[in-house]
Parts: C-alpha cells; sequence; structure tokens
C-alpha cells in the first residue's frame, strides 16, 4: 500500500459545499480522492491505521473553490477605457463606437500563444492563491477560427501547466467582429459550422453566447446552441445582463448548464430555470466595476429553489478582479447573498454550473479531494471579511498545491 496516497485529515471544521458540520470531522483521502469522513467522537484508532494522519487543529475544510465563469486568457488590458469610464462614457457607448471587447480582440489576435499563456498565468495563480482548484476559461477575444482555437490551447495548457483544474468554454458568440458588420447571421454561421465542430475535437468542454442587444439575438443564441448540442457540447448564456431579451428562458429550453448576470431576469425566466434545473451564475464583479443598480432576483431564485452560482467573471473589460474571495464578499453586500449562500456558490452550484458535481465542488465520498483550510473556524468569515482569513493550505487531488 503506497501510505502516501492514503491521508487521514482530522480536527477539521467542516463547510462540505452545502453544509456546515455540527461536530469536528475527519476526512480520509485515498488515491486522490475522498474515500469516507467521520465525526472525530466516531473516529476509532482502527480507522486510522493505514492513514498518514494530519491533525489540522480545528481549521475550516472547504472543497476547493470552483470559480465557474472567467475570461483569464486575453492580450493587452483597458486601464484606459476605465479611464474614459471615470469620465463619463458609458460601457455600451465605448462598445459601439469599436472600444471595449473589440479593442481586447485586436490585442488577443495580435498577441503569440506563448504571449497569452505568460499574461494569463498570474491571473490564474492569483486566484489560485485565493483558493481556487477549478476554474473554467472562455475564448471569445479571438472571433476567428484560428484565434479561437488559440485562445483555448493556451487554456488547455494553463490546466497542464499549473496544479488547477481547467474547463474550457467557446465564446465564439461574443461580440460581432469587424469583418462581418452586417452580417451577424453570416457570423453565426461561421461559429456553428466552423468553430464548433473543430472545438468539439478536446479543446472545448462547454459553448457560450453573450445575448444582448449589443451583441447577438435569441435567434441567433439559439442557433449556437443547437450546433454544441449536436456536437456534444454543454452550453452557457451570458444573459439579461443590461436588458430583459429572454435570453435566460431560451438557454434554459436549450438545457443549458448555467445563465450567468442575470440583472434583468424575470419570473417566468426564473420558472423556466428552475423547470430545466438550470443553474443561476452571479456576477457581482461586473456589477460592481459597471457600478450597476438592478439586483439580480434573488428572491425569486430563492423562491423557485435555482441554485446560485458566484463566480468572478475575470475579464479586462467589466471585471478586472482576480479573487473568488472578493466575490464572496460583494454578493453578500451587492446581492444580500448570506455567506452560506455565497458559500455554496463557489462550491457546490459552482460545480453544477460547469456540469461536475459528481467530481468536485463538495467534501463528500466518490469527489476529488480538493479541498481548502482556512486559518478561521467560522465559514462566515470568508465572506465577512476582505484580505482575511489567510489559505493555509490548498489541496488539489489528496496533494497540497
Ligand atoms: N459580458 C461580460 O461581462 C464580459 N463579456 C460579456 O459578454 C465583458 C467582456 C469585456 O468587456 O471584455
Ligand atoms: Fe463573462
Amino acid at each position: 500500500m503506497n501510505r502516501s496516497s492514503h491521508r487521514l485529515w482530522v480536527n477539521a471544521s467542516l463547510f462540505d459545499g452545502l453544509n456546515g458540520a455540527a461536530e469536528p470531522m475527519a476526512v480520509a483521502v485515498q488515491a486522490g480522492r475522498i474515500a469516507w469522513l467521520k465525526t472525530m467522537s466516531e473516529l476509532s484508532a482502527d480507522d486510522r491505521s493505514g492513514f498518514e494522519c494530519i491533525d489540522v487543529a480545528g481549521a475550516l475544510m472547504t472543497p476547493g473553490l470552483i470559480d465557474c465563469h472567467t475570461h483569464l486568457v486575453f492580450g493587452g488590458n483597458r486601464a484606459g477605457e476605465f479611464e474614459a469610464r471615470l469620465e463619463g462614457s458609458s460601457y455600451e457607448d465605448i462598445a459601439r463606437a469599436g472600444g471595449g471587447i473589440i479593442s481586447t480582440v485586436c490585442a488577443t489576435r495580435a498577441a503569440t500563444e506563448d504571449e497569452l499563456f505568460e499574461s494569463a498565468r498570474p491571473r490564474l495563480q492569483a486566484l489560485m492563491a485565493d483558493g481556487v482548484t477549478t476554474v473554467e476559461i472562455k475564448s471569445g477575444y479571438g472571433l476567428t477560427l484560428e484565434s479561437e482555437l488559440k485562445m483555448l490551447r493556451v487554456a488547455r495548457r494553463l490546466g497542464r501547466e499549473l496544479p488547477v483544474r481547467v474547463v474550457t468554454t467557446l465564446l465564439g458568440a461574443h461580440a460581432l467582429p469587424p469583418e462581418y458588420k452586417d452580417n451577424a447571421d453570416g457570423y453565426i454561421d461561421l461559429v456553428c459550422n466552423r468553430m464548433i465542430p473543430a472545438a468539439a475535437e478536446g479543446l472545448a468542454d462547454a459553448v457560450d453566447v453573450f445575448c444582448e442587444n449589443i451583441a447577438f439575438s435569441v435567434a441567433q443564441c439559439e442557433r449556437v446552441y443547437a450546433a454544441a448540442r449536436a456536437h456534444g457540447l454543454a452550453i452557457k448564456g451570458h444573459t439579461e445582463q443590461l436588458s430583459n431579451l429572454g435570453g435566460s428562458a431560451a438557454a434554459a429550453r436549450a438545457g443549458a448548464l448555467s445563465v450567468d448576470h442575470i440583472e434583468y431576469l424575470d419570473e417566468d425566466g426564473v420558472k423556466a430555470l428552475a423547470e430545466a434545473g438550470t443553474v443561476a451564475t452571479l456576477l457581482p464583479g461586473a456589477f460592481f466595476i459597471l457600478r450597476e443598480t438592478r439586483v439580480p432576483p434573488i428572491e425569486l431564485l430563492r423562491r423557485y429553489r435555482v441554485p446560485m452560482a458566484l463566480a468572478t467573471d475575470a475579464n479586462p473589460g467589466t471585471s478586472p478582479i482576480f479573487s473568488l474571495k472578493l466575490m464572496l464578499n460583494m454578493a453578500c453586500t451587492l446581492f444580500r447573498l448570506t455567506p452560506i449562500e455565497a458559500l455554496r456558490g463557489v462550491t457546490a452550484h459552482s460545480a453544477r454550473a460547469l456540469g461536475l458535481q459528481e467530481e468536485v465542488g463538495r467534501i463528500a465520498p466518490g469527489l476529488q479531494a480538493d479541498f481548502c483550510l482556512w486559518d478561521t473556524l467560522n465559514p462566515a468569515e470568508l465572506a465577512y471579511s476582505v484580505g482575511l482569513p489567510r489559505l493555509v493550505q490548498r489541496i488539489v487531488a489528496g496533494e497540497c498545491a
């Protein structure tokens, strides 16, 4: 028996991804997966035999955090746009004038694969330093077949070279590239007929769209969803961020794992999510940076029992924020989530938003042994305080990483 792959973590204050445990717990790990859990009062000497025992002295143990919505791979930055917005331009004005997403598209197309990798690495390391063990990374700043695939290759390489699980999403339908001005349907043809089939060859796990007046219509997004499904890819949507087009309900009807942003979602939309089992992903970083005032319909999401995930939306325009822990505080402060709802949003529910609920996001037998130890006893402190508590240890597949 390889004893080093058999580890028993004892005296943990456990938040298992859904709830906090009433008593100190022991968590057994074998071959990178969680084998069993027991309360400390149930744990016998026999249970300990064959395990390397690690006493965490009451530290809070949570699942490794999951950032289920990021745009970490991009060229350049948008500090100039940040300054322009301080002088009164709106995000939509800048987008219509060819800035915004399109300026990042130009910088991303011009960058080599190595340059994109090197600039994305510290962003990802910042998330990891905050306890992230699984991250979703979208394309969407290339908007040509080759440059979208280039972004996805960089995202896959980040997952190979750093101790973090990376899930990739093709976001070809993020913005209309200048070459297709006045021909949005022609661009959607390219996404459906070229990008999706190529990305489905192992480069992407899912397909996303931006359904909005400044991006793509519900009908165009539905075409993308149909193509994604035909190629066996999961689907997600940026929906109801700036207006209510009904994109969330359309995504739910197509079987989306999640719809993200959803500040303008109405009750019919919430019902559609509940019926389809689609996760509602909240992105308070973009809400904060854009100084939005319309809060997502949290009370309706609670009433219809729609699981709420929480993510950084880390991107150069609307959320240049590389801290998932900060999102815990923002979700409570700006959207009035409880700390436990916010924590579920970065663990069990964000796993669901990626279709990975049988792999990660909870501390339960059979799942990957991805977890974090924190310098506190109380899960609420993770949301309450910014900058503390400290991450003491980050464990991926049973190994300190
Ligand atoms: N919504 C967002 O918040 C990001 N993309 C999207 O569709 C913003 C992307 C950017 O401004 O670069
Ligand atoms: Fe986004």
